[in-house]
Formats: structure tokens, sequence, C-alpha cells
């Protein structure tokens, strides 16, 4: 759990995908361990949901999961604390949309827009991908995505991809 006099300054939204080497174990150990880092609450995650892969069709299915956050670091400090925790999870980057043993996104930090070189909020790709937004309606169905729109409108335009919803553990 976190300390007792951090400032938290903002809520973030943070997806966690795996299809590589035990995925639930994976984004299970990736919840704690976000919890666990200096300036960063655990607030709720979702269920795990399954999914064959979008993009590089060729690889096992994913289990992916959006987790709630509050935080006091500023963007660019929470994308290199989230990269941290990818790489001690063994993440490989070899080719785009590589199968992977761990990959966080930050989805959405309070109702910031950002377009820097390396970091995009809203995640640009986000509001296509059922994976991302099944999770998060399940903890956040009022959710509002600065640029977009409202969540329950966007996960119509994807009822057409196929994701199944797991139990946690
Ligand atoms: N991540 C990707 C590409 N494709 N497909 C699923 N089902 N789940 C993912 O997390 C995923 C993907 C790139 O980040
Ligand atoms: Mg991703
Ligand atoms: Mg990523």
């Amino acid at each position: 759990m976190s300390q007792n006099n951090t400032q938290y300054t903002a809520t973030a939204y943070i997806a966690l995908g795996s299809n590589l080497d035990n995925p639930h174990k994976q984004i299970n150990s990736a919840c704690e361990e976000i919890d666990a880092l200096p300036g960063m609450s655990l607030i709720q995650h979702s269920s795990l949901y399954q999914s064959a892969p979008i993009a590089q069709q060729v690889q096992p299915d994913y289990i992916n999961a959006v987790a709630k956050i509050d935080t006091a670091l500023m963007p660019a400090e929470l994308l290199n604390a989230l990269l941290i925790i990818e790489r001690k999870h063994g993440r490989k980057r070899t080719f785009r949309n590589a199968p992977r043993t761990l990959d966080l996104d930050i989805l959405l930090y309070n109702t910031l827009q950002l377009n820097s070189e390396n970091l995009t909020i809203p995640h640009p790709r986000m509001t296509q991908r059922a994976f991302v937004l099944y999770p998060l309606m399940e903890i956040a169905p009022d959710c509002c995505i600065p640029g977009h729109g409202k969540i329950n409108q966007l996960i119509a335009a994807c009822s057409n991809q196929i994701i199944t919803r797991l139990d946690f553990s």
C-alpha cells in the first residue's frame, strides 16, 4: 500500500496486457507492483479479459485488464515507472505488436490531452479496441474519453470484436 504523506494529484487508468509466460500471473503481479510504487496507489482493477491478438494474428491470445490508480507522478514520470515494470517482467521490444510478457499503457490521466514525442494521452488506439474499452467500462462506466466522447457510445462500435471476461485470480 502507499505511503501516508503522498499528495495525489491525478487519477489515471492503465491498460495491462500479456500473451507470454503465464499472462494471468504477469497481470496480477504487475497490479501489485504498480500499487507498491512510491507516489502510486491502486484504487481498482477490472476482471481479466481474453481475446485474440489484434494486428499480428499468429501469436497466443492476450489477457488484458484495466487498473485505476491515484498518482503523484506527472505523465512522463508515470510512463517511465511503467516501462521499468515492463522491463522487470522481461519485456523485449523486437517488432511492432510482437507478443509480450507485459504491456502497460497509460490510457487516461485526469482529463488531460497530451501529444508529446513519446507519449500520447488519451492512448491513440484505445477507442478502437474492445480489449481496452470492455475492462475500462467495467470499472468506469460513466467515463468520458477526452476528444472522443462517452465510453458506452465508443464501445458500441467495437461490438464485433470477440472478447471473453474471466475471473480475476
Ligand atoms: N496489444 C497490442 C496489439 N494487439 N491484441 C489484444 N487482444 N490485446 C492486446 O493487448 C494487444 C493486441 C499492442 O499493444
Ligand atoms: Mg499496447
Ligand atoms: Mg505499450
